[in-house]
C-alpha cells in the first residue's frame, strides 16, 4: 500500500528512571526519551521511539547524533517519497552507514502506521504466534550485595520468570554465589557489557561453576574472535548482543562458534524487521534467541513484546512491565505483569497501546517537525 508522509515529528521527554540503573560501563536515571512521530495524507499516525542515550557507552549512537541523522538525512527520505512498504524505507535508508537506533526510531513509526492502516497489529506483522510472552528482568549493579539479594527476591515474588544481573570485574563471582546460595536454582544469567578479556579466564572460568543459563558480552563490543576461543572454553551459552549488529555479524559468529545465543534488539540491529530476519536465521542455524531491551518507555517496548513472540525466541526475554522502569508509562494501558510472570501481546491494530498525549506534553522538553 503506498503512503504518503506529510510530517514528521520528534519529541524530546525528559524522564526518570524509579531506580538508577548501573551497568559496567555507567549509570542512568535520567533517561533521555525521543518519540518518533509520523502522519499520512489521510490524517492516521505512527509513533516509534529512539533509545540513544546521552553518551556513547553502549553503542556509538548518542541522542544528539542520531537526531541529527533522523532531521538532516532520514526525515527528507520520508516526506519525499512515495513508500510502498516499510521494506522500501529499509532499502532508502541502507545508504546512510550505521545508525541503527536512529533507522529503527522511524521504522517503527511506519510499522505502527501501516499497521493501523491495514489492520494488522505489529505480531501481526512480525509473524508473532504467541499471546504472551516470558518476562524476565534485568538488575543492575547495586551498591551491596544485599541490595542486590533483596531487589532479586522482590523480582522474583513479582513473579519474573528469569533473574538477569550485570557484572564488573570485581562484581562477579561474589554476587552469583550470594543468589545461588539464597535462591538455589532459579532461571539466573549475567551481563559484563563487554567489561573481561581473556586476561580474566580465572574468573570467567568461576562463573562457569554456577549452571547460569548464559554469559552475555564478556568480552568486547565489538568481538568475535575473542567470543570464540572463549566459548570453545565454557560449557554456560555465550550470549551475544553488542557484538552483533547485522545478520553477517550472526553468520560469522556462527561460523566461529562464538555463541550460542544471541540477544536480539531492534534498536542495535535497525529496526524491527532486520530483527526479524535475525530471530529467523537463528532458527535456522539452531542458535538461542530472545529480545533485549534499553529501558523503553511504553512506545519501544509494544515493539519489544511483539517480536518476542516470534517463534524462534526460545529464552525467557528482557521485557519487563512498566513500572519496573517507571512511576508512570506514557501509553494506556502500561505494561502489566501476568501472574504468569508474562505479559500479554496485544492483537488490537498498530502497537496495541495508545500514546498517552497528556503525559507527554507533562515530561516534553522539545519538539521537532518536518513537513512535506
Ligand atoms: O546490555 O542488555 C543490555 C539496558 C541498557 C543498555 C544495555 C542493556 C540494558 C539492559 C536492560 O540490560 C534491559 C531492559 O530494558 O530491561
Ligand atoms: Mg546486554
Amino acid at each position: 500500500m503506498a503512503v504518503e508522509i506529510r510530517r514528521l515529528e520528534l519529541f524530546y521527554l525528559r524522564m526518570k528512571l524509579r531506580d538508577e540503573f548501573r551497568t559496567s560501563f555507567g549509570s542512568v536515571q535520567e533517561r533521555p526519551v525521543v518519540l518518533a512521530r509520523v502522519e499520512e495524507r489521510g490524517g492516521e499516525e505512527g509513533w516509534g521511539e529512539l533509545v540513544a542515550d546521552h553518551e556513547p557507552w553502549y553503542s556509538y549512537e548518542t541522542y544528539d547524533t542520531s537526531s541529527t541523522i533522523i532531521r538532516n538525512f532520514i526525515a527528507p527520505i520520508v516526506l519525499q517519497r512515495e513508500l510502498q512498504d516499510v521494506y522500501d524505507f529499509h532499502a532508502a535508508v541502507s545508504r546512510i552507514r550505521g545508525y541503527p537506533m536512529a533507522k529503527t526510531a522511524v521504522e517503527e513509526a511506519l510499522l505502527d502506521l501501516y499497521g493501523r492502516l491495514e489492520g494488522k497489529s505489529i505480531a501481526d506483522i512480525v509473524g508473532g504466534v504467541r499471546r504472551e510472552i516470558v518476562s524476565g528482568v534485568s538488575i543492575g549493579i547495586k551498591r551491596s550485595i544485599d541490595q542486590l539479594v533483596s531487589e532479586v527476591e522482590t523480582r522474583l515474588e513479582e513473579g519474573y520468570r528469569r533473574i538477569k544481573i550485570k557484572i564488573e570485574p570485581g562484581h562477579d563471582v561474589e554476587p552469583v554465589k550470594a543468589i545461588r546460595d539464597r535462591f538455589g536454582d532459579i532461571p539466573l544469567q549475567v551481563d559484563a557489557n563487554g567489561a573481561y578479556t581473556l586476561r580474566d579466564m580465572q574468573v570467567l572460568r568461576k562463573l562457569d561453576n554456577y549452571s547460569l543459563l548464559m554469559i552475555e558480552q564478556p568480552l568486547a563490543w565489538d568481538d568475535l574472535v575473542e567470543h570464540s576461543i572463549l566459548s570453545h572454553k565454557l560449557t554456560t551459552p555465550i550470549c551475544l548482543d553488542e557484538s552483533i549488529k547485522t545478520l553477517g555479524d550472526l553468520l560469522v559468529a556462527y561460523k566461529l562458534g562464538s555463541c550460542e545465543i544471541v540477544n536480539v534488539k531492534p534498536a542495535r540491529v535497525g529496526g524491527i524487521l532486520r530483527a526479524k530476519e535475525i530471530l529467523e536465521t537463528a532458527a535456522r542455524l539452531g542458535i538461542g534467541a530472545w529480545i533485549g531491551g534499553m529501558l523503553e518507555t511504553g512506545v519501544g517496548r509494544a515493539f519489544l513484546v511483539a517480536l518476542a513472540s516470534h517463534p524462534a525466541v526460545n529464552y525467557p526475554n528482557d521485557i519487563s512491565a512498566s513500572d519496573r522502569y517507571w512511576e508512570e508509562d506514557i501509553v494506556e494501558p502500561p505494561w502489566k505483569l501476568t501472574s504468569n510472570g508474562t505479559l500479554e501481546v496485544p492483537r488490537q491494530k498498530g502497537i496495541g497501546v495508545e500514546v498517552r498525549t497528556d503525559l507527554i506534553e507533562k515530561y516534553l522538553v522539545e519538539k521537532w517537525t518536518a513537513t512535506k
